[in-house]
Formats: structure tokens, sequence, C-alpha cells
């Protein structure tokens, strides 16, 4: 179901990005500023993963992350954009975000639909909160990356 890999340790705030994942997929994700993220960004190899992310210190909370070129509108920047399982009140630009990232899930895919990406998204969603749900992934919470940082 999904593939654990070496734990990926990334910290960057939040920038904007298209204004696409919340308004055309429903699925809003904080793009981390590729400037704060250096040589992760290129080093992190692309594909769709599930973790553990802080806001502001705030969390962790259940995540799941793109990394790459949103091959199905064909993006020029690659670009590292989790959606965490939480329902924020507003917007956090601007925020810090710590994120884990822990396991695997696929490849990212040129959908030939909105409607097929939105469904997958949604199929990485649930399998992300079933994987993070078990001890294993419930583990990562302890994480070095979210201890209190004096
Ligand atoms: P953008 O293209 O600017 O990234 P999105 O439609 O992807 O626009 O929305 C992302 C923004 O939505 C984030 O930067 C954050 O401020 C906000 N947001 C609200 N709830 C969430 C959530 N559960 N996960 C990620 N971002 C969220
Ligand atoms: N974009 C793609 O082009 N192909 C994908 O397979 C894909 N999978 C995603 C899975 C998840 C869980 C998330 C949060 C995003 C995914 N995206 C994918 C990125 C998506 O296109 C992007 O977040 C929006 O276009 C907004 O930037
Ligand atoms: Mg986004």
């Amino acid at each position: 179901m999904v593939e654990t890999v070496a734990a990926i340790r990334l910290s960057a705030t939040v920038v904007a990005g298209f204004g696409r994942g919340g308004k055309q997929l429903g699925c809003p994700t904080a793009n981390m500023c590729p400037k704060d993220l250096g040589d992760a960004l290129h080093n992190t190899p692309t594909g769709i993963y599930c973790g553990w992310a802080t806001v502001d210190g705030a969390g962790p909370y259940m995540a799941v992350a793109s990394v790459g070129w949103n091959p199905t509108f064909g993006n020029s920047e690659k670009t590292i954009e989790p959606h965490l399982l939480h329902d924020f009140k507003s917007d956090f630009y601007g925020a810090k975000i710590d994120l884990l990232l822990a396991a695997y899930i696929r490849p990212e895919l040129p959908f030939s639909s909105l409607d097929a990406l939105i469904e997958a998204i949604q199929n990485d969603i649930a399998v992300s909160r079933t994987w993070l749900s078990t001890p294993e992934g419930q583990a990562l919470v302890a994480d070095p990356l979210f201890a209190a940082k004096l």
C-alpha cells in the first residue's frame, strides 16, 4: 500500500502557488518556499508521500504531499506541497512548516481529466490516514524534527 522510506525532513515558509489546489481540486496545498528548501528541493525524489507536519509549531498533523512538476498541468518549476489532514480556520501563508515525509505512495501522474486527479488525491488521503494511524505511522510523531525548540 505504501513504501516506507528513510525520513525526509523539510522546513520552509508557506508561499503562494497558482491558487489551483483548493479551488479546482478541493485540496489546498501549502506550497513550501523553494529558496528555504535549498538543495532538498532537487534532492527529494518526485512522487506522492505521506507523513506529518507542524505549522508554526502547532501539530503535528497528518500530511500527504506532492513532490514534482504537477504533470497534469505541466509546471516548469518543481514544487513540494503538503496537504494537511486538519480543518484550518484560515489560510496560513507565511507560516513555517516542518514536514516529515516517511512513506511513498505513488509516482506523480499526468491525468487526462481533473476528475481523475481529484479521485486519485482522495484515495491518497485515505491511504495516508490509514497508514499514519498504524503504530508505525503514529511513532513518527516522536521524530526529533518535532521536538520542542528551546
Ligand atoms: P496555492 O496555489 O497558493 O498553494 P491552494 O489552493 O493550494 O493555493 O491553497 C493553499 C493554502 O491554503 C495554503 O497555503 C494554506 O494557507 C491554506 N490551507 C488551508 N487549509 C489547508 C490544509 N488543510 N492544508 C494545506 N493548506 C491549507
Ligand atoms: N499533480 C499531478 O499532476 N499529478 C498527480 O498525480 C498529483 N497527485 C497529487 C496528490 C496529492 C495527494 C496532492 C496533494 C497533490 C497532487 N498533485 C498531483 C498536485 C496538484 O496538481 C497540485 O497540488 C495542484 O495543481 C495545486 O498546486
Ligand atoms: Mg498549493
